[in-house]
């Protein structure tokens, strides 16, 4: 039989990470370089229990796009049209988006996730109207929206400084922005992959201000590229700084790369021991940051399950297939949506707890000992 032994400096971070000490970034990389899947997964199983015991929270929500259309060339996207290839895209009018909304009027979700593309047509006032109106038709909706990238080109077009656009959206009844736009921050390859959109330090700047203004956020990070672990640790690093100073995040969402029909298509996609690993090494090196999230439509819902065990504590909500960005990515989830009580099943498989949250994580309900009727498999809507 192999007996499996720890370097001494992997020991020393076990101690370290065991009596709740910051890890360092020479840390970080030396866990995701020598850190077998099975030791950090204790290690992470750990905090995650310490932070949550078995509580898994989802949420009932569901997306809006409002358009494909980019002026930016990230070469990682598959959902983009650009502007010169603009009859290859959609774009929604006000109207279709209320639409959409409408259609959920009655129903139990709790936020709106809107992001997109950047459309030059579609800026600041034309979005806070679009809040404005939404708030009208379901003044209790949470709304999440638009990405740093997105923020960054409406305020430029309009002449805002970010304290003043962000202060005007929050006036029209946006709650927290998405985390979206984060991909690696490291300069280097942030030029290699997406050179014309907002820099690291913008993206840093747009989410610092949001939470001076009392928004919250999420962020997230783009891996399984051409990044190495250096640069995911970099990316962990500039986020907890930030972190230290605001407190205004509330989720860290590492997102993998799916190459199908992108510019990178040729770079081979990471394992899903790579996944979980790098769940594992998120959930130990973000120790400010309360929860890990996976999220299924991107990952899928075996890997999202198998990943609550490696520090994952969210996985995202009902979705009711109101998103493309990942299956025009190449996801396994191809029409993504899960019913509360698929989701609920899936967290009670693995021992856990599941808890329906809101966007900024109050717990709305303990589905443990939930008894579903007979019927809701079949019959019922997602919610
Ligand atoms: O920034 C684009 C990613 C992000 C690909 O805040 C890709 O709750 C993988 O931010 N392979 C946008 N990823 C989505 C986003 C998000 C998603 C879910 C929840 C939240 C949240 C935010 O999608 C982009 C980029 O990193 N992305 N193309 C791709 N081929
Ligand atoms: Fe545009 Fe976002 Fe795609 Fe980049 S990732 S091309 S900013 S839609």
């Amino acid at each position: 039989m192999q007996h499996l032994t720890l370097s001494g400096d992997l020991k020393r971070i076990a101690q370290k990470v065991i009596s709740g000490e910051r890890i360092n970034q020479s840390e970080g990389t030396l866990l995701f370089r020598e850190g077998e899947l099975g030791f950090l997964g204790a290690l992470a199983n750990f905090i995650r229990n310490k932070k949550h015991g078995d509580r898994t929270y989802f949420n009932r929500n569901f997306h809006i796009e409002p358009t494909n259309i980019c002026v930016f060339d990230c070469k990682f996207c598959s959902y983009s049209r650009l502007l010169k290839h603009k009859q290859e895209g959609w774009e929604y009018t006000m109207e279709q988006m209320l639409d959409i909304v409408r259609n959920y009027q009655d129903e139990a979700v709790t936020e709106v996730h809107i992001v997109g593309g950047v459309h030059p047509k579609m800026g600041i006032h034309f979005f806070g109207d679009l809040i404005k109106e939404i708030k009208k038709i379901k003044p209790a909706l949470h709304v999440k929206a638009f990405t740093a990238v997105e923020l960054e080109y409406m305020c430029r077009k309009a002449k805002m400084s970010y304290r003043e656009g962000l202060q005007y959206l929050k006036d029209c009844g946006q709650s927290s922005l998405p985390g979206g736009g984060a991909e690696i921050f490291d300069e280097t390859i942030r030029e290699k992959i997406c050179a014309d959109k907002c820099t690291s330090s913008q993206w840093l700047e747009i989410h610092e201000t949001a939470h001076s203004l009392g928004m919250p956020s999420n962020a997230t990070m783009l891996y399984g590229h051409i990044e190495q672990y250096e640069h995911r640790i970099d990316h962990m690093e500039r986020l907890r700084n930030l972190q230290d100073k605001t407190g205004g995040f509330n989720t860290f969402i590492p997102l993998k790369f799916r190459n199908k029909d992108n510019q990178m298509s040729d770079i081979a996609e990471v394992s899903v021991i790579e996944d979980l690993k790098n769940y594992a090494v998120s959930r130990i090196y973000m120790d400010n940051f309360d929860h890990i999230k996976a999220y299924w439509p991107m990952i899928g819902r075996n890997t999202a399950q198998l990943s609550l065990n490696f520090g994952v504590n969210d996985i995202d909500g009902t979705i009711d297939d109101s998103t493309k960005i990942y299956a025009m990515a190449g996801a396994e989830e191809q029409n993504p949506s899960l019913s509360t009580r698929e989701l609920c099943k899936l967290i009670l498989a693995i021992g856990r707890q599941p808890i329906e949250r809101d966007t900024v994580y109050n717990e709305i309900k303990d589905y443990t000992q939930h008894i579903w009727p007979e019927d809701t498999e079949e019959k019922a809507r997602n919610y």
